[in-house]
């Protein structure tokens, strides 16, 4: 490991979940964004991510200039907090607009809708002093193979892109591929996907992609290939590490909290490829479990982060020169044994 990277760490708003699930309502109450603000600065994270109505609240009744002013509030407010902006993610999937889709619905008025509140969201962004828009593309897929035409729903998600490219010569798109959830398939279920359909775009460079630790682990894949694969295009700009047990809903747990090994050999390859050196974020998307008081609302993310630091320690203080032998070797079985207790703290 020659790379020492100094990890800066984030968050979204939507972190500090109140519990509900698709089963029952919330278990803890609503907070205020200023208090969700003042835990991040609390529990000394470095940046917040934002969906676009987390920073403009009820985006889609408000004039440009209501946007402009709520945004530049905000930003003072991060500022006087001294906490960044990650990214501004466009919400696609809560408006009635695109219960079909939003840049591949069959409506053509819904996917005007789509372009246009991502232009908007470009907008925040600018206010917010970040270039940076990621693009979770949550109902760009089917529930029903015959109702969408997977061909034209490439192309359109490419003119889709193109239109946020054109639109400001500066903005970098992150696409955040999962593979199902809502959908039943989604059109950019991995990395892969993510950046072959880049290559499409106008303007490739300024598109790449996010890695979503419970997205890879839920399409059969290791998230750590992810990273690799992602950072040998230099195209890795943003990171939600949380965890998954196996093929169920995404669970978003804690940052190795179903399998340390996993989460090991991610922090591995961020440190192996020098993730963070170009300023990128490690953030959390994770949430607390359902069970969780109020008072221990914080738990997940303190707990991920430390994880991490940890992990961080454990792949910095791995006999790297032993491992190298014991590959030469052929030696996998002792190799498997001396992953596992350095991680066990032998
Ligand atoms: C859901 C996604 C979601 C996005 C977030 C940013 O599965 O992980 O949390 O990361 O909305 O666009
Ligand atoms: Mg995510």
């Amino acid at each position: 490991m020659s790379k020492k990277s100094q990890y800066k760490f984030c968050f979204g708003p939507w972190n500090i979940s109140e519990g509900q699930d698709p089963y029952g309502p919330t278990t803890r109450p609503a907070q205020s964004f200023d208090w969700k603000l003042d835990q991040l600065k609390k529990l000394g994270f470095d940046a917040m991510m934002f969906h676009d109505d987390d920073a403009v609240p009820d985006i889609d009744g408000k004039s440009d200039a209501q946007l402009r002013s709520e945004s530049k509030a905000l930003k003072k407010r991060l500022d006087d907090a001294g906490i960044a902006a990650e990214m501004v993610a466009p919400r696609l999937w809560f408006s009635p607009n695109t219960i079909d889709g939003a840049y591949t619905s069959n409506d053509p008025k819904a996917r005007k809708y789509a372009i246009e509140r991502s232009l908007r969201c470009i907008d925040i962004a600018n206010y917010l002093d970040t270039d940076l828009i990621v693009l979770w593309l949550a109902r760009e897929g089917t529930y029903l193979r015959e109702s969408k035409n997977g061909r034209r729903s490439f192309e359109l998600l490419v003119e889709a892109i193109d239109k946020m490219l054109g639109y400001d010569k500066k903005v970098r798109l992150a696409i955040e591929p999962k593979p199902n959830e809502p959908m039943d398939h989604a059109y950019l279920p991995t990395i892969g996907h993510a950046l072959a359909i880049a290559q499409l775009c106008k303007d490739p460079k300024r598109v790449g992609c996010l890695i979503e630790s419970a997205h890879a682990i839920l399409a059969g894949l290791d998230p750590s290939d992810e990273i690799d694969f992602a950072m040998l295009f230099g195209k890795l700009w943003s990171l939600h590490l949380n965890d998954q047990n196996g093929l169920k809903f995404d669970q978003d747990k804690p940052f190795g909290s179903a399998n340390l090994r996993v989460a090991f050999n991610q922090v591995r390859a961020l440190e192996r490829n020098g993730y963070g050196e170009d300023g990128e974020f490690v953030c959390f998307d994770v949430h607390p479990f359902r069970t969780t008081k109020p008072e221990h609302w914080l738990a997940h993310l303190d707990n991920s982060r430390r994880t991490f630091i940890k992990l961080v320690e454990k792949a910095r203080s791995f006999d790297e020169k032993n491992a190298r032998e014991l590959v030469a070797d052929r030696n996998y079985a002792e190799l498997d044994q001396v992953v596992l207790e350095h991680l066990m703290g032998d």
